[in-house]
């Protein structure tokens, strides 16, 4: 900890407003995490580098730093980490999922702006968060107004390269996002000092494509009709996949999944009688388990999450046969266009994905969580809702932030939710 304060203080973090964050973690984690029945023991990898979340991973990126690594910041499922790896470079992302941040953004931005975004702008200004210190460059994109206007305000404070991201998903948007590809390749190019090369490329394909594959393989244990791990559980192995090193995380995420498999094999259900709930909607950063803690404390068990923090990060590989620079691009912008994000239009693509997936993992309700102020999530929840209502799959939808405000009202709606469930 000792160490861990004289990093903080050569980062130029605000120590003493840290001191506060890191008051109320151990708390939250007791209550979230540990209060939990039967978890596997391979979860302890992930509960050691989140009890250490500011210490462990900041330390080896300021190491890297000293090496002259460079470290890149970003925000959207949709940046694409083999580009950056393949230049030497380190991807991480800027989880934005703390109430302790947003008085710091709304000191910038309107207060009717999406909680994630005020979060992100007040762990930078605010001089809380270590990845927001280490990261030399941030990579944002255009996806919705509010973080596209948001990005303006924080690459007054540090170097920001946005990726234009298309909004429709035509032949001339996959060509197009190829084309943010290759800007992006130099720009971290430039960046590093290092070229990215046609065989450094595809060998982080391989490298990102099997960390997919090890979520994937966790998510697919779910499926099984005793839940083998808690839906809180998951998700903080989801949220951790957007910052550790990603070779480890799929070493460990593995190895948790070998203890799934022989839980699945024995039988071990951690929540008996509890329905099976699909999460779909906004993406919940890290320390946000709000929603999962309250519905795994309200008679239900979520065991998938359509959000960007689940299935949208992993689902699909990028196709490892291109052989030219050209073909490896192409491959990757073809991969990353292939996630449903709701600043898409139409965007029915979805849809489909929630109703196929509420039938592979064989839920009995979908509960569609958005933040407040998100409007394109708030407004696809709509057809959502009459889309799941055709298949003949029930659904509640929840607007909410970070505070803890609405919880108990939430937990009300949702144990009636839950009790509507056959
Ligand atoms: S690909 S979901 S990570 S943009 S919740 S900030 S949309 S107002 S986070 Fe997202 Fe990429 Fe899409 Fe995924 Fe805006 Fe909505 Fe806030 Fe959001």
């Amino acid at each position: 900890m000792a160490d861990n304060q004289k990093m903080w203080g050569e980062l130029g973090m605000n120590l003493e407003l840290h001191d506060q964050l890191c008051a109320v973690l151990p708390g939250a984690v007791g209550d979230v995490f540990m209060s939990q029945e039967n978890r596997p023991e391979k979860m302890d990898f992930f509960d050691m580098v989140l009890a250490d979340v500011h210490g462990i991973r900041p330390a080896e990126l300021i190491e890297f730093k000293k090496n002259g690594g460079k470290v890149f910041g970003t925000f959207c499922a949709y940046v694409p980490d083999e580009v950056i790896f393949a230049a030497g470079g380190i991807a991480t992302g800027l989880c934005a999922g703390s109430q302790f941040w947003v008085p710091g953004g709304e000191r910038y931005l309107p207060a009717n702006t999406c909680p994630l975004i005020k979060a992100m702008l007040g762990a930078r200004f605010d001089r809380t968060c270590p990845f927001y210190r280490t990261a030399d460059m941030y990579i944002g994109e255009n996806t919705c107004d509010g973080k596209k206007k948001a990005y303006e305000i924080l690459g007054t404070d540090v170097p920001l390269h946005i990726m234009d991201l298309p909004q429709m998903k035509r032949d001339v948007d996959r060509e197009k996002w190829a084309y943010e590809i290759k800007e992006l390749i130099k720009v971290v190019e430039k960046e590093t000092g290092n070229k990215v090369t046609e065989e450094n490329l595809a060998q982080w394909i391989k490298n990102v494509n099997a960390k997919r594959t090890a979520l994937k393989r966790l998510y697919d244990l779910r499926k099984s009709a005793k839940a083998p791990i808690s839906g809180t559980d998951t998700l903080l192995v989801s949220q951790i996949a957007y910052y550790d090193d990603p070779q480890r995380f799929t070493q460990m995420t593995n190895i948790l999944c070998d203890e799934l498999e022989q839980r699945v094999a024995d039988g071990v259900d951690v929540a008996p009688g509890a329905k099976r709930i699909l999460v779909s909607g906004t993406p919940m950063a890290i320390p946000n388990w709000k929603m999962h803690n309250i519905i795994e404390t309200s008679g239900g068990v979520v065991v998938c999450e359509e959000t960007c923090t689940g299935t949208r990060y992993f689902e699909n590989n990028v196709d490892e046969s291109g052989k030219t620079m050209d073909e490896m691009i192409q491959n990757i912008a073809n991969r990353y266009m292939g996630i449903n994000c709701a600043c898409f239009t139409p965007n029915e693509g979805r849809f489909d994905d929630v109703i196929r997936l509420a039938k592979e993992y064989n839920v009995d309700g979908v509960i569609d969580i958005h933040l407040k102020f998100c409007q394109t999530y708030d407004i696809e929840g709509y057809t959502l809702a009459q889309r799941l209502e055709q298949a003949g799959i029930k659904m509640l939808s929840i607007e909410t932030d970070y505070t803890d405000n609405d919880a108990s009202q939430i937990k009300t709606r949702v144990e009636a939710f839950i009790e509507t469930l056959e």
